[in-house]
């Protein structure tokens, strides 16, 4: 699962990735860990002898100043963006005169919709360069029939210049349209850059904010600055700092679990005196496929899944406690994985 930063140049992408990956960035990809204080709370029940979080791949794609790129950057910018799952969007609202802006005024709502407008241009004008190729092939299958159908009402949302994930397609029609590269369809959430003054005073961009929920677009409030002064201190002195600014999680934490849900994310957990872990699967998840993540002779061998919750398996301190009070539950290979279920694989090998 590959999450994408975009957005203008100097806008603040390369210092979100270093500080979504916990590293200097060498080059334009990263590897970022997702906060969960689960793990901690498994840890101090199971004493593993490692840790091991859920991890999402960050990459940064080239900044794009919209209205100012020839054909070849645009195309290019756009099968970047194929190439994600996701995308975040990185939208700098700091003033720093220090810092060049591209269009040389800072305009957070004017830059957001820019690359959104670009995206959903591009959309469609595939969309109809897809359903004219539709219309002319001569062999009507099914299929086609099919992809027709869906390819139409995607145009229609286009045509509303609204992106396709406001167009609530089934998984069967993301099957129809996964060989034809649309844009619009992903999870997107917009990091929107700001001042340390800004978030100290809680200063609301109503505008963006109600601009975004309408495109389906998830806003993160953050200051990239007062995150790189942070990063580094001791958790009790982090929570301190970041009190005087009436927040309990820094930016970088809201961010990774923003992320992680644009992504359609979610983890289930595995613990013992080995290792704690999170393992991402695609909500929806089966049993049996979430098995397979762990390894391929357990999805194939799968037997059952037994399966607690978080909260219950702390409670109860074991899973020997939890299965006496019966608060083990046995899932079947279909069972659909949730968000902090705490998993045993049964399987023949
Ligand atoms: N004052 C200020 N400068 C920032 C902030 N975020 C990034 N910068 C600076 O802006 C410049 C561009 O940032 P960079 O992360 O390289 O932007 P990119 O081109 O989007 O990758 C760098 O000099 C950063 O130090 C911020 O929140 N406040
Ligand atoms: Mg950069």
């Amino acid at each position: 699962m590959d999450l994408g930063l975009v957005g203008l140049p100097q806008c603040g992408k390369s210092a979100l990735l270093t500080l979504l990956s916990g590293a200097p960035a060498r080059g334009d990809v990263a590897v970022a860990k997702v906060p969960d204080p689960r793990l901690d709370g498994l840890a101090s029940l199971f004493h593993p002898r490692k840790v091991v979080h859920a991890t999402m791949r960050l990459t940064e794609l080239a900044g794009l100043v919209p209205g100012r790129l020839e054909r070849g950057e645009r195309n290019a910018f756009f099968e970047a963006v194929r190439r994600t799952d996701a995308l975040l969007h990185v939208v700098r609202a700091f003033l720093a005169p220090e810092v060049p802006h591209p269009l040389a005024s800072v305009d957070p709502i004017r830059d957001a919709r820019a690359l959104e407008e670009e995206l959903v241009l591009a959309d469609m004008e595939r969309v109809e360069t897809l359903r004219s190729r539709l219309e002319k092939s001569r062999a009507h299958s099914r299929e086609e029939e099919l992809q027709r159908e869906v390819l139409a009402r995607c145009a229609e949302v286009l045509g509303e210049a609204r992106p396709l994930r406001l167009a609530r397609l089934t998984a069967e029609d993301e099957r129809l349209l996964a060989g034809f590269g649309l844009l619009t369809a992903r999870g997107e959430l917009l990091a929107l850059n700001v001042d340390e003054d800004d978030l100290r005073q809680g200063t609301a961009f109503p505008e963006l904010e109600s601009w975004a929920a309408e495109n389906g677009i998830t806003v993160v409030i953050f200051s990239s600055r007062l995150e790189a002064e942070i990063v580094n201190l001791e958790e009790r002195e982090r929570l301190e700092f970041l009190s005087a600014y009436g927040l309990t999680e820094s930016g970088t934490d809201r961010l990774s679990k923003a992320a992680y849900r644009a992504l359609g994310l979610i983890s289930f957990l595995t613990a013992g005196e080995d290792e704690v872990r999170a393992w991402p699967v695609a909500a929806g998840t089966s049993a049996r496929r979430a098995a397979g993540k762990i390894h391929s002779d357990i999805e194939k061998g799968f037997i059952r899944a037994e399966v607690a919750s978080y909260a219950d398996l702390m409670a109860a301190g074991g899973w020997k406690a939890l299965r006496e009070h019966g608060q083990a539950r046995l899932e079947g290979k279909e069972y659909t994985m949730q968000d902090g279920d705490v998993v045993e694989f049964r399987f023949n090998v």
